[in-house]
């Protein structure tokens, strides 16, 4: 059986990014045939950062209101909280003892993130990849859709899973594969196009909030950076202009278009023009999901509700897969 596993972290709410770059293709995965698909709000991972309680405990519920408001359908995917099903922390643990020190060292996020303070970031930042290869490991995820940046994290997860079975000369664990899809979209900051777009950055002008209204939306992209150029007529313009180049890319993303059918429409205009264009598709598409997630945040009872079934659901096929690997291991079953 095929199955996709994927995570979002509850650091803050949803932006354009996520939707465009992740989200919006686990919509399309679970609406078709091929995949079972379960989805995880990984606020465990969101630890590795500090955290606010009350406000980490209010972004979990936000941003699993933001899924459905989407179209994650709880119906037909699982929809849960890390935290709520132990058994990720638990495989952690146990695949952070098949995993050499290097291995995590190397880690490019590791890197980025730590600087030069590799001895006073947490363990967890360092650790953060062994509970991802955990997360997905748990439930034999076969395939995990992932971006450019998260495609190390995914090897390492085969390597873990390689790593294990060579280990206990068993063929338990598959080694899941990345599903890309030619749809995600890498959508950069508004404020600075070789940033991509980001929850943690400082700038809320940097990104779009799924919930933002009408007229966010549109301050966010008259104040967003662009040259003094107008949009070139071929695609080959927007060489050298990241910021252009990531504005034609939302755009086309937002309304289904390529690059070239977005050029031969706006090609020559200046960026007011364009960016009165942009505001309106962002929000056609964007005003909808904010008004249903609005209305789902009315009754948090819905979503907690919601969380809990996706939590059993969740639990009912991690069990058995960490009972298996503590046998494998040599360990007593509770
Ligand atoms: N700018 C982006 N463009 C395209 N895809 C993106 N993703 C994140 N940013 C962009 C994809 O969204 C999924 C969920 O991301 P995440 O919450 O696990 O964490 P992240 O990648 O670290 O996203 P952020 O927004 O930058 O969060 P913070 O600031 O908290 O670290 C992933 O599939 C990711 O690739």
């Amino acid at each position: 059986m095929k199955r996709i596993f994927s995570g979002i972290q509850p650091t803050h709410n949803m932006h354009l990014g996520n939707y465009l770059g992740a989200v919006r293709n686990w919509v399309a995965l679970q609406d078709g045939a091929e995949f079972e698909t379960i989805y995880c709000v990984v606020d465990l991972h969101a630890l590795t950062q500090p955290q606010d309680p009350v406000e980490l405990r209010a972004h979990i519920r936000e941003l699993t209101a933001t899924l459905l408001a989407v179209g994650i359908d709880p119906e037909r995917s699982i929809l849960f909280a890390q935290s709520q099903v132990p058994g990720h922390s638990e495989l952690a643990w146990l695949f952070s003892c098949v995993t050499p020190l290097g291995w995590l060292r190397r880690m490019t996020q590791f890197k980025d993130k730590a600087g030069k303070q590799q001895d006073t970031a947490m363990h967890g930042l360092l650790a953060y990849p062994v509970l991802m290869a955990a997360d997905i490991l748990l439930y034999k995820g076969t395939h995990v859709p992932v971006g450019e940046d998260q495609k190390q994290h995914l090897e390492l997860t085969r390597d873990i899973a390689q790593s294990f079975n060579q280990r206990y000369g068993v063929d338990f664990f598959p080694l899941p594969e990345p599903q890309i899809l030619g749809s995600a979209t890498r959508v950069m900051s508004l404020r600075d196009g070789s940033k991509k777009m980001s929850k943690s950055d400082e700038s809320d002008y940097s990104r779009i909030n799924m919930t933002d209204d009408a007229d966010t939306i549109a301050l966010k992209f008259r104040r967003a950076k662009t040259d003094p150029e107008p949009l070139p007529t071929e695609a080959a313009g927007l060489a050298s202009r990241p910021e252009a180049e990531n504005l034609v890319a939302i755009y086309g993303a937002l309304a289904g278009k390529d690059v070239g059918a977005v050029l031969a429409e706006f090609g020559g205009a200046p960026f007011s023009t364009f960016k009165g264009a942009l505001t309106d598709v962002a929000v056609a598409v964007l005003a909808p999901i904010g008004g249903e997630m609005r209305r789902l945040m009315a009754d948090p009872g819905h979503v907690d509700a919601v969380l809990r079934r996706g939590g059993e659901k969740a639990a009912a096929i991690a069990a058995p897969v960490l009972a298996e690997t503590q046998d494998i291991m040599g360990l007593l079953r509770p």
